[in-house]
């Protein structure tokens, strides 16, 4: 246990969150996650509104605790999801890669606690303004679709710009990085990449392995060109979407390599061709934990590096 605004917001018993990834949080992970104690979150990423449906039912299933939804504001269906998770009673939800502001009413009519993941302190200040409970300030260190300002700068800034409780993301995967997000004012971290290594995440073996393997040189950005810039483990497909890139092709070629691309490589195992989406971080996790397992592991980190902080006078 380990009280914070956002553990008593969300009435989960240790501050941390993993993060909504398409394709990869589905319910099992999702459910793996809220058991242990922390905040598991489906990501609905590009998915049908009936898909989300059926797996806050499924994730039901298997857990009691909290747990949230994450609204990727691209997704064509986005409207109809926004009412799925009314109708559902989801608890919380979290928006990327967007503006949730067309949602928050019916949703804190609901008495939903809405969390909008930001890249900047312009956003946060917006969504606290229309109603956020809390943010998730995301650096450009995470993985998949990013902003510009890295963990380390954006946190403190947004922490001083809003009044509701900051929750840090982006290159964190261990203890110490959990004890900086304190020290930088955040009341929780959200982690993704840490969590899509873990037994209960369904992504091919594949994926998990990529990720084990990964230095921290292999992290590439593509898609800056099209204004949706895209963080991945480089491969074949980066290769080729870069070159494509530097000759000037037109948005409709990029995203053709894209489309199907993080589905090609979560599902299939295909991690030369498809897109492995992780932060800059994989390279610092080396080992395939449980759910449960990798949280009483940061947990025990953190304790011990902030205990292992002394100041001599
Ligand atoms: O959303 C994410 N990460 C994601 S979404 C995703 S699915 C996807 N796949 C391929 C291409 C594009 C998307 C994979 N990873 N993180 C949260 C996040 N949100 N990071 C940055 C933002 C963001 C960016 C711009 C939020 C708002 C924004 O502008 C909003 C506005 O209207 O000002």
């Amino acid at each position: 246990m380990m009280k914070t605004e956002i553990t008593e917001l969300l009435e989960i018993e240790y501050p941390i969150i993993q993060g909504g990834m398409a394709w990869v949080a589905e319910y099992h992970l999702a459910a793996a996650v809220s058991e242990a104690g922390g905040l598991g979150i489906i990501g609905a990423g590009g998915a049908p509104a009936s898909w989300v449906r059926d797996q806050i039912r499924e994730l039901k299933k298997l857990t009691n605790k909290p747990f949230g939804v994450n609204l990727m504001l691209m997704n064509p269906e986005a409207d109809q999801i926004a009412q799925v998770l009314v109708e559902e009673g989801v608890n919380v939800v979290t928006t990327g890669a967007g503006s949730p502001e067309k949602y928050m009413k019916a949703w804190k009519e609901a008495n939903m606690k809405v969390i909008p993941v930001v890249a900047s302190v312009a956003l946060a200040k917006r969504m606290e303004r229309c109603g956020a409970d809390a943010v998730v300030a995301e650096g450009t260190e995470a993985g998949g679709h990013i902003g510009e300002i890295t963990t380390m700068a954006l946190v403190p800034q947004i922490v001083d710009a809003v009044n509701i409780p900051v929750i840090a993301a982006g290159g964190i995967a261990d203890g110490r990085g959990l004890a900086a997000a304190f020290m930088l004012g955040a009341k929780a971290a959200q982690i993704g990449t840490a969590f899509v290594a873990t037994d209960e995440c369904i992504v091919h073996q594949n994926y998990k392995d990529r990720i084990l393997k990964s230095k921290d040189i292999d992290s590439r950005v593509t898609g800056r060109s099209t204004g949706h810039p895209v963080r991945t483990i480089r491969n074949n497909m980066t290769k080729e979407y870069t070159r494509l890139e530097n000759e000037g092709a037109s948005f409709e070629e990029l995203e053709k390599l894209t489309l199907g691309a993080l589905r090609k490589a979560v599902v299939d195992g295909d991690v030369d061709n498809g897109s492995v989406m992780a932060g800059q971080i994989a390279g610092l996790v080396k080992e395939q934990l449980s759910c449960k397992a990798l949280i009483e592991k940061l947990m025990s980190e953190m304790k011990s590096t902030i205990s292992g902080v002394s100041v001599n006078e």
